[in-house]
């Protein structure tokens, strides 16, 4: 019910495989943030330009990646999205070069992309979404807070407004933060989760099952430490998905089978970056070739 209908897709495909080139022709090119890729970046901010949606909201404030307003300031303030605006300026020149190409399909095909060359698995995806204006822009508290650590609330999030069942959370959550790191001067945070943070990888899930997890002990917000590293962080919402029995039970088949947890989340970032758009029949998902597949 809460959907905004997609338009025909405007340009063929081999048009929307340039533009994955060109993204990944500069992720290649410039390695000059955190671990050395600002793949982790895109991958976040293709999930919180989607993340916003809320399937039970009957205003017109539906949120979701189709409006692409993350470009206006009130959406930038939001304090979940601390750090997002180097993400966007990667992206910005591509918006210039490709007439026609909105904000929602750039941001979403950045996640796409940084995800396939981060050695990830295909994403499916689809164009079509079309920038809207100011008043489109979602209520803030949508996005996860990370200071809260209790299954209730993460349901509530991902269940809640997103309609994704516990074992897609998980997946979710747990890929998602096999990339990147946490930031002081973002979020408050601090360090990876795990020990090749520009590698899709199902490392998140082992790790959080093997190692021993205690309080960090330092003046900033709480997280916790690996115990024989003291190098790596979860959040407290990560340690939810082992205290909780109903996701631990996702973390354990996620750490065994690498392959189903691939395409499990190959399917569900897919899903979620399609949240509250409704697209044309005529409009195939595209599956992209990555730089090395076509001999770049
Ligand atoms: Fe996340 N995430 N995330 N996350 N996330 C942060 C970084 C990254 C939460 C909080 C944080 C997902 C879910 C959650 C990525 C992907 C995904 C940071 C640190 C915080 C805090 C930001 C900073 O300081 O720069 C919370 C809470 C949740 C939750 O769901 C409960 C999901 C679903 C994904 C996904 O992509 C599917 C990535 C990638 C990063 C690393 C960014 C970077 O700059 O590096």
């Amino acid at each position: 019910t809460n959907v905004r209908e997609a338009s025909a897709a405007v340009k063929p495909f081999e048009e929307y495989q340039k533009i994955y080139n060109d993204i990944a022709e500069k992720l290649r090119e410039e390695d000059d943030r955190d671990d050395g890729s600002y793949g982790p970046v895109l991958v976040r901010l293709a999930w919180h330009c989607s993340g916003t949606y809320d399937q039970n909201d009957p205003s017109q404030n539906k949120g979701g990646s189709y409006a692409g307003t993350m470009r206006f300031q009130q959406e930038q303030d939001d304090p979940e999205n601390a750090g997002l605006k180097v993400a966007q300026d990667f992206l910005e020149p591509f918006k210039t070069k490709y007439s026609n190409l909105s904000y929602g399909d750039l941001w979403t095909l950045g996640g796409v992309c940084a995800i396939q060359e981060l050695s990830g698995p295909k994403i499916k995806w689809r164009p079509g979404r079309k920038d809207l204006g100011l008043d489109a822009v979602p209520p803030y508290h949508r996005l996860p807070d990370a200071s809260q650590e209790t299954g209730e609330y993460v349901r509530s999030v991902f269940n809640g407004r997103l309609g994704f069942t516990d074992q897609e959370m998980v997946c979710l959550i747990g890929v998602g933060h096999a990339l990147g790191r946490c930031h002081v001067d973002a979020s408050g945070y601090d360090g990876p989760w795990t020990f090749s943070p520009t590698m899709v990888t199902n490392d998140f899930f082992k790790l959080l099952l093997d190692e021993d997890w205690k309080i960090r002990d330092w003046d900033g917000k709480k997280q916790y430490t690996d115990s024989s590293t003291k190098s790596l962080m979860m959040l407290p919402t990560d340690m939810v998905l082992k205290k909780d029995s109903k996701f631990r039970k996702y973390v354990e088949l996620y750490a065994k089978d690498e392959e189903k947890c691939m395409s499990d989340f190959a399917d569900v970032y897919s899903r979620l970056l399609e949240r509250g758009i409704k697209f044309p029949d005529s409009t195939k998902p595209m599956v992209f070739k990555t730089l090395e597949e076509q001999g770049l």
